[in-house]
């Protein structure tokens, strides 16, 4: 009798013929997704096997026609090497599944050495309760549709990356005060409703320029983020481990936890606006304007009280939404924690409230984008100089197809010097199109530069960004709908400049990043205050704008 072979690419077909996906199919033939993505790995290499001779079953069964391995071949020799790309339906678009990214080529993938301990671990985060809940993440999809139509402000900030050794409840408590302060900046300072979204419980991945670091002759797999390896430059902690995952997780549990307790538990109450520049380095330049807002606060407070409405009557007061985000880079822990809503049968992530495409892995056919679309998260996208019009009205359609107010977020990051430029010729796509869209200003990402031997951000250039980021939107008509910042509770000195001016010389001070260069409270508080005057500037064109026509 013969052995039936197949192919890498013949057993592509079959399973895309079954419309299942790589883990599906495993299921079907009782071994692990790894060994399919192995099997399929090499498009060219024939195997024969048990897991061979289920596949076969499987295709007669559902009376699949195979073509020989020759015949895929012979015909993309014959019409070149493009039309294999269009040879249905090797890649014909197959049902959306959590695991359907597995499918597509993808970025910034880590080299787990152990595939099997990798899937044990994606198997249990499986079982484990989701982080998020699904009615959640349609809060914040509501409140950002408001913002794509024109009310309100997103404010969305945190740490560039969390890390396992900063976790503790004064780095939570200290990013959350400064949040909450720069939220009541820009609410009562620019006259706008602003949704608070968190880059934590959640940022731990980072996408890296090279695989690889060399140092002094001895060349490792780059730092990946604490969900994959350790920063150390030793060969014990660079290798991806799949039980940093159980960590990072139970690590965004525990953050949650606290937020929540302190968004709902009584700290977040205007009563408490004084308070929370408790704490804040008493000589700080931001003091005395913000304890002035905050008296102002406080005396509408007292005629609110005055006239019936009180902090313990009115949940609005004494409460506040603080929402999650985070880049959802590892898709592997991303698919564990996706779940079926209950209540609609629709897909959510559940490892936050809304993750965003970074700007290295928004490939329109790639696995980032596949694996965002089919969930109903709000979800970002990172806009940065090589997108072009014509490319990000084809990301909009894949993964806003119905131009859902507050499903997408695009946070544009080109730089101070570029911003004036690229900006314009997307919000004018964007407009032609009559796309529903969150604008929103990363000003970190395009301004990084290199000053006394540190990674760092000029101050002056990220205020400039944000101003640019406003101009452009009051030239074309459109709202600027919020910022992305990177940013930390805490007194280091990563930025330059500020009010403060911290110079080159001072960097080395207290420069604790794990990776980009973060604004301190105080530059937080001070960006808060400047862009609360650009709202407010923004508000008044606006209103002069419809009075005129
Ligand atoms: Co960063």
């Amino acid at each position: 009798m013969d052995i039936p072979t197949l192919t890498g690419r013949q057993i592509k077909y079959i399973r895309s013929m079954l419309d299942l996906s790589q883990a599906e199919l495993a299921a079907r033939i009782g071994v692990s997704q790894p060994t399919v993505y192995r099997m399929e790995l090499d498009p060219n290499k024939a195997h024969e096997s048990i897991p061979v001779l289920k596949i076969r079953a499987l295709a007669d069964e559902s009376l699949i026609h195979v073509p020989d391995h020759a015949a895929f071949t012979a015909r993309a020799l014959d019409a070149g090497k493009k039309s294999l790309t269009e040879f249905t339906p090797l890649q014909a678009e197959p049902g959306w599944t959590p695991s359907s990214w597995r499918d597509k080529p993808i970025q910034q993938v880590p080299l787990f050495p152990d595939p099997r301990a990798l899937a044990d671990v994606e198997d249990r985060l499986k079982s484990w309760p989701p982080l998020v809940f699904a009615g959640e993440a349609r809060a914040l999809k509501r409140a950002l549709g408001d913002v794509a139509e024109g009310r309100g402000f997103m404010l969305q900030g945190g740490d560039c990356a969390e890390s396992f050794a900063e976790h503790g409840a004064d780095n939570i408590r200290d990013f959350f005060r400064v949040f909450l302060q720069m939220a009541v900046v820009l609410t009562f300072a620019g006259s706008q409703p602003v949704v608070k979204v968190g880059r934590i419980a959640g940022q731990f991945a980072k996408p890296r320029s090279s695989d690889t670091e060399t140092r002094d002759g001895v060349t490792l797999p780059s730092y990946r983020g604490d969900i994959i390896n350790g920063i150390g430059f030793d060969a014990a902690s660079r290798i991806p481990d799949p039980n940093r995952q159980e960590m990072a997780y139970r690590q965004s549990a525990a953050t949650l936890n606290l937020l929540r307790a302190f968004a709902q538990g009584g700290y977040a109450s205007l009563d408490n606006v004084h308070r929370w520049m408790l704490g804040f380095v008493s000589d700080s330049p931001q003091k005395n304007r913000y304890e002035a807002l905050a008296a102002r606060i406080s005396e509408t407070m007292d005629f609110m009280r005055a006239i019936g409405i009180t902090a313990q009557s009115h949940e609005g007061l004494r409460e506040t939404d603080l929402y999650t985000s985070h880049e959802a880079l590892l898709l592997g822990y991303e698919e564990a924690l996706t779940r079926v809503d209950s209540t609609t049968g629709d897909w959510y992530a559940t490892s936050g409230h809304m993750i965003w495409i970074g700007d290295r892995t928004r490939q329109e056919d790639h696995a980032h984008v596949e694996y965002c679309r089919g969930i109903k998260n709000p979800i970002g996208l990172k806009c940065g100089p090589s997108l072009d019009a014509e490319g990000l009205i084809r990301l909009v359609d894949k993964l806003n197809p119905e131009n859902e107010p507050g499903r997408l977020t695009l946070i544009t990051r080109y730089g101070a010097d570029k911003v004036g430029d690229h900006l314009p010729k997307l919000i004018r796509a964007i407009e032609r199109e009559g796309r529903s869209v969150v604008w929103s200003c990363d000003p970190m990402h395009g301004n990084t530069v290199t000053a006394n031997g540190f990674k760092t951000r000029p101050f002056e250039r990220i205020l400039r960004e944000v101003t640019t980021f406003f101009e452009a939107h009051r030239a074309e008509g459109t709202h600027p709908g919020g910022i992305h910042i990177e940013m930390t509770g805490k007194n280091v000195t990563e930025c330059m400049g500020g009010a403060r001016a911290i110079s080159a010389e001072n960097l080395g001070d207290q420069y604790d990043t794990v990776c980009d260069p973060r604004l301190n409270a105080e530059q937080a508080l001070e960006l808060a205050f400047l862009t609360a005057e650009l709202l407010k500037k923004d508000g008044a064109g606006s209103e002069q704008r419809k009075a005129a026509e």
